[in-house]
């Protein structure tokens, strides 16, 4: 059997990342419709060797669809959510807009593929920081309840989107070549810099990115009174983040079993050679389907504490590979009607 998908926001970063992984991954795709706002109408994306149309997102875009992957922004997303599901799609949406709903499956299919089942026709695909994180705490969870994370993230421009890496490399070359560098995509100068996650901040302080990381993962993990705190900073890294990442356990869990769960964890790199002072970096990172963990050594400020330090793909795990994965979970689970779903 094959399926008939459309991508909403086809010619963004994650977009693109989403064509070449449906074409890698030989999903089976019976139609693929590559949607985006009217500034991309009449261009075309390669796949599977054929030039295909980009077109404007529109009321009928929908019809005959099975599967809608929407990477274009949470406005877009609201605004086509209810056509899309309408039509008979499922969708499963990389922006924030229905994260928190709790009608919405938040999913990372290594960790809670059995909220599928409850989904009404939309699935979100949670923030990329958190994804990054789940993928490597929740094995680590199910054997000793985790109860505290203090993380602090170091965010690559991707994750502001295409034009953001543009301008990182655009801005390396400004300075190179003494001019002053134009930041447009962030407000500040990315390139040799490095500041505060650029998204807005709370009463509280913090910022959205943090909050998410907060919020999100006690969805995912279904662990509403899991203590959480992130501090999200925006690197000149291209495509990977990194996480580092402090873990407080109910009873002290040893630096061995915790390599050793790792070492078998879906999703899961371990990537540590102490010898050579060889941990993930963003470049190792980049382009790999695994989130890539090491360092892991014990807390010395606390007994039943560890920190560990992870790499992982913004654009392909932390958003369209998880996304993609969700697609397979529901072919493979039968779970693609929304009304069959809804009513069981
Ligand atoms: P377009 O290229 O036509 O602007 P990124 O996250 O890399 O910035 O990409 C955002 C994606 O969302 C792009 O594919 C962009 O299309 C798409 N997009 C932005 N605004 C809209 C809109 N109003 N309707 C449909 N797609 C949109
Ligand atoms: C970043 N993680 O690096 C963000 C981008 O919640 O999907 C993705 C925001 C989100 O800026």
């Amino acid at each position: 059997q094959s399926y008939r998908v459309a991508i909403l926001g086809a010619t963004g970063a994650v977009g693109t990342e989403l064509l070449e992984l449906l074409e890698h991954r030989n999903f089976p795709l019976a139609d693929l419709k590559l949607l985006a706002s009217p500034r991309s109408a009449g261009n075309t994306l390669l796949f599977r060797g054929e030039a295909l149309p980009v077109e404007t997102v529109e009321a009928n875009s929908f019809a005959g669809v099975d599967i809608v992957l929407a990477s274009a922004g949470g406005s877009v997303s609201k605004a086509w959510a209810e056509p899309a599901i309408a039509a008979g799609a499922v969708m499963i949406d990389n922006s924030s807009a229905f994260r928190l709903d709790t009608s919405v499956p938040l999913i990372v299919p290594e960790v809670n593929p059995g909220a599928a089942a409850h989904h009404r026709g939309l699935i979100a695909n949670p923030n990329c920081t958190t994804i990054l994180m789940a993928v490597a705490l929740y094995p680590l969870h199910q054997v000793q309840p985790i109860r505290r994370i203090v993380a602090s993230t170091y965010q690559s421009a991707s994750g502001a989107g295409a034009r953001a890496m543009e301008e990182v490399k655009t801005q390396s070359l400004d300075i190179l070549q003494g001019k002053q560098p134009k930041p447009q995509a962030f407000p500040y100068p990315l390139a040799f810099n490095l500041f505060p996650h650029n998204s807005p901040l709370n009463a509280l302080g913090y910022c959205e990115e943090e909050m998410k990381m907060v919020n999100e993962t006690r969805k995912i993990f279904g662990a509403d009174d899991l203590r959480i705190t992130a501090t999200c900073i925006r690197v000149p890294v291209l495509r990977a983040h990194s996480e580092s990442i402090n873990l407080e356990f109910e009873q002290p869990f040893s630096v061995e079993h915790a390599r050793e769960i790792l070492s078998q964890a879906p999703g899961v790199k371990l990537v540590e050679d102490w010898q050579k002072n060889y941990f993930p970096m963003p470049i190792d990172a980049s382009g790999k389907d695994e989130v890539l963990v090491g360092r892991i050594r014990q807390d010395l400020s606390h007994p039943n504490g560890l920190e560990l330090w992870l790499c992982g793909d913004q654009i392909r795990k932390g958003a369209a590979l998880n996304a993609v994965q969700i697609a397979e979970l529901l072919i493979q689970k039968n779970l693609l009607k929304p009304a069959l779903a809804a009513n069981s």
